[in-house]
């Protein structure tokens, strides 16, 4: 029995901040080059004792290998703008040495049977706790805004409908995620376009442009531009 489930969820929590910070530490990192972060923002949580309870059950997850089977007992998302974001955070995160990646779940181009997309992946961190050294699973989903947008209203419905959908229901989030998908595509096709302008609003200049090139040298460019 575990008596003191604060105690049992002590290393999540910690693993949740800690990660948390390191994650959102990438966007600040790529801002800190003036360059477009492929993260927009990062959100974590440690499952509430009622859904690991539930879980254990619907899975047959022993207290004994509760650590080993529940890999999303601490949970961080990774939202990005373009489908080719969540391909490089992925590719950052295989080359960090601050945690080990023990699973990849590609549901991008194996969507689930509910329609939902998502690039998850599950990890060894390793927390620093006063005892010592204690090696916990994490999960991470990496998805684009459009992607996590469908997820949210599915798992609110799912609220209601226990996960029991009525078929026209089932079909009609079917169709809502291939638009989904279909506007990320879209997206990723005018991408370029957009990460100028968006460098553009962020920075004052296109990103070919050199981080030598003064505001004033700029504008004057600009109007160079327009005569
Ligand atoms: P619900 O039921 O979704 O509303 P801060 O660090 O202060 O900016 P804070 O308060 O720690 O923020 O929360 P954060 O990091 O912004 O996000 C918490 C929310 O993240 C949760 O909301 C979840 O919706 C979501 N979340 C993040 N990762 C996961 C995950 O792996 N699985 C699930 N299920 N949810 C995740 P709530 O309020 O806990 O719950
Ligand atoms: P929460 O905290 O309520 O989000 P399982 O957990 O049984 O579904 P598995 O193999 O352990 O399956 O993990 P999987 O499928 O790789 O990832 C499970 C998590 O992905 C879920 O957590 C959801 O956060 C998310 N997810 C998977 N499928 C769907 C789906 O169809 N719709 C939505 N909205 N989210 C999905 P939990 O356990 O539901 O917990």
């Amino acid at each position: 029995m575990i008596e003191n489930w604060d105690h049992f969820l002590l290393p999540y929590t910690q693993a949740v901040d800690e990660l948390k910070i390191k994650l959102r530490g990438i966007r600040k990192q790529f801002q800190n080059q003036n360059q477009r972060p492929p993260i927009e923002f990062v959100t974590g949580r440690v499952k509430p004792v009622a859904s690991i309870q539930e879980k254990m059950t619907r899975r047959h997850v022993t207290e004994e290998r509760l650590e080993q089977d529940m890999q999303d007992i601490a949970g961080l998302r990774i939202m990005c703008q373009f489908v080719e974001d969540i391909y490089q955070v992925v590719g950052l995160l295989r080359k960090r040495s601050d945690l080990t990646i023990l699973e990849e779940r590609d549901y991008i181009h194996n969507e689930k049977p509910s329609g939902y997309r998502s690039y998850h992946i599950v990890i060894e961190y390793p927390v620093q706790m006063v005892t010592g050294e204690k090696k916990i699973l994490a999960e991470i989903q990496v998805r684009t805004l459009a992607m996590n947008f469908w997820a949210t209203i599915e798992h609110s419905l799912n609220y209601k409908y226990q996960g029991a959908f009525p078929e026209e229901l089932s079909a009609r989030l079917q169709r809502a995620a291939e638009a989904a998908f279909k506007l990320d595509t879209e997206m990723s096709e005018i991408r370029e376009e957009i990460q100028e302008a968006q460098h553009l609003f962020s920075y004052g200049k296109r990103p070919d442009q050199g981080d030598n090139e003064t505001s004033s040298q700029q504008t004057d460019r600009e109007k160079d531009d327009n005569s």
